[in-house]
């Protein structure tokens, strides 16, 4: 029997619903790439809601965003964060579900009245999707450490501009040093933008580490030519070697157990009707929990787009744009989130994330852990992304409870499950 929710659903809802304004799709959806003037208005709404709460926020040289309700002593805090940066084809959930239940674990302790040992920090990580600016998960990997805030400012997106002119151009370059505030242990609630949950209905998954993930871009360059005078001997047709690469990446990655790969991008250029493409420019992303076949696959991959940019005559060059090792979470927090959602009167299942998460790179620095919700047919990075309002009242709720113990809530308010 699941128990009622002790947070405010409906106010967590309105909050999803106003944030999902900022860079609505005119079909629905959202939009607000990193370091954009979306981002930069759902910055602002966020950096208000912590206002009116009382939090003290603090916002580091590559734009994190953290807000801090304090606790009894001073100590390195519980932090909850995700993301509030979207792909161009968004929905009302991914990224911004974690960061809003976070501002609403603080708000429902306000109400109860209750304090907490140490203080609760909310974060919301700068280009968490890395779909504008390469890696992704670029905040938080700034945060712990993994990359420069200068290197990080230095990186070109894909529309020629960089992280540092974007950041700077939205006014979120903040002066507090990466790397703060020290953190007690990392929590995440996200949506699992797969269908697992859905079709085994199962309410909560506990979430055991994150894939590894390779994101290389890669340019074949041949030579532009009349589409209608040139023999078909003498073309040096890139976007024909780009297509013939896509297949074989699709070959390769269905030929291995656990392994998905995509070339979600692929530009042509001059990318005219007449023209036969000079360039082409295209990126794979392939991911796998298995670190040593997902080196094989990549070695695969890079072999095949060789030998197809040989065999035409055409030039290639490649660049890696993310590359992480395989996230294993806090044994210890993941054995409480499934005691606690059992406690909740919920079913759990435990899996491991096909998306990278900031809560991977915390990983690094704190025990972390992860609570997934259900996404409605598996979708997510799609307009129609959507997660019913009873599984975004489950996820809340465990984490919620799990808030309560790790920040040492003091049992001045009512009686908390
Ligand atoms: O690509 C990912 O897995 C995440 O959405 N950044
Ligand atoms: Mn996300
Ligand atoms: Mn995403």
């Amino acid at each position: 029997m699941r128990r009622p929710s002790r947070v405010n659903c409906a106010r967590l809802s309105a909050r999803l619903e106003r944030l999902g304004q900022v860079g609505a799709l005119p079909g629905g959806g959202v939009c607000r790439l990193a370091l954009t003037d979306e981002d930069r208005k759902g910055r602002d709404l966020l950096v208000g809601w912590m206002r009116e709460l009382g939090m003290a926020v603090l916002i580091d040289r590559i734009g994190n965003i953290f807000g801090t309700r304090p606790g009894r002593r001073p100590a390195p805090p519980l932090m909850i964060g995700s993301h509030i940066d979207t792909v161009k084809t968004g929905g009302l959930y991914d990224g911004a579900l974690g960061v809003l239940t976070g501002l609403e674990v603080v708000e429902t302790l306000d109400d109860l009245g209750v304090a907490t040992d140490r203080p609760i920090t909310v974060a919301a990580f700068t280009n968490e999707e890395g779909a504008r600016f390469a890696p992704d998960m670029m905040g938080s990997l700034v945060h712990v450490g993994g990359m420069t805030v200068e290197a990080a400012r230095a990186v070109v997106g894909i529309d020629g501009t960089t992280v540092g002119d974007a950041l700077d151009g939205i006014g979120y370059a903040g002066l507090a040093p990466c790397g703060k505030p020290e953190v007690h242990s990392y929590l995440e609630l996200h949506i699992e933008q797969g269908p697992i949950l859905e079709a085994e209905r199962v309410d909560i998954g506990v979430v055991e580490g994150v894939q590894a993930i390779s994101w290389t871009e890669f340019v074949l360059e041949g030579a532009s030519a009349h589409a209608g005078t040139t023999p078909m001997a003498m073309r040096r047709d890139a976007g024909l070697a780009a297509a013939r690469a896509a297949v074989a990446v699709n070959d390769i990655v269905r030929a291995v157990g656990g392994q998905v790969g995509t070339v979600g991008s692929l530009v042509f250029e001059p990318n005219l009707v007449n023209v036969v493409a000079g360039k082409a420019t295209f990126t794979v992303d392939l991911r796998n929990n298995d670190a040593d076949a997902l080196a094989r696959v990549d070695a695969a991959v890079g072999l095949a787009v060789r030998g197809i940019a040989e065999d035409a005559g055409l030039a290639l060059r490649s660049r890696i744009l993310a590359s992480f090792a395989p996230v294993g979470f806090d044994r210890d927090l993941i054995g409480e989130i499934e005691a606690t959602t059992a406690n909740l009167g919920l079913r759990s299942r435990r899996m491991v994330s096909g998306a990278g998460h900031d809560a991977q790179m915390m990983a690094r620095i704190c025990p972390a852990a992860m609570v997934f919700v259900p996404s409605a047919r598996g979708l997510s990075h799609n307009i129609a992304e959507f997660t019913a309002p009873d599984d975004i009242a489950a996820g809340a709720s465990v984490l919620f409870e799990m808030a309560v113990k790790l920040a040492g809530a003091d049992m001045v308010g009512e009686e908390i499950a």
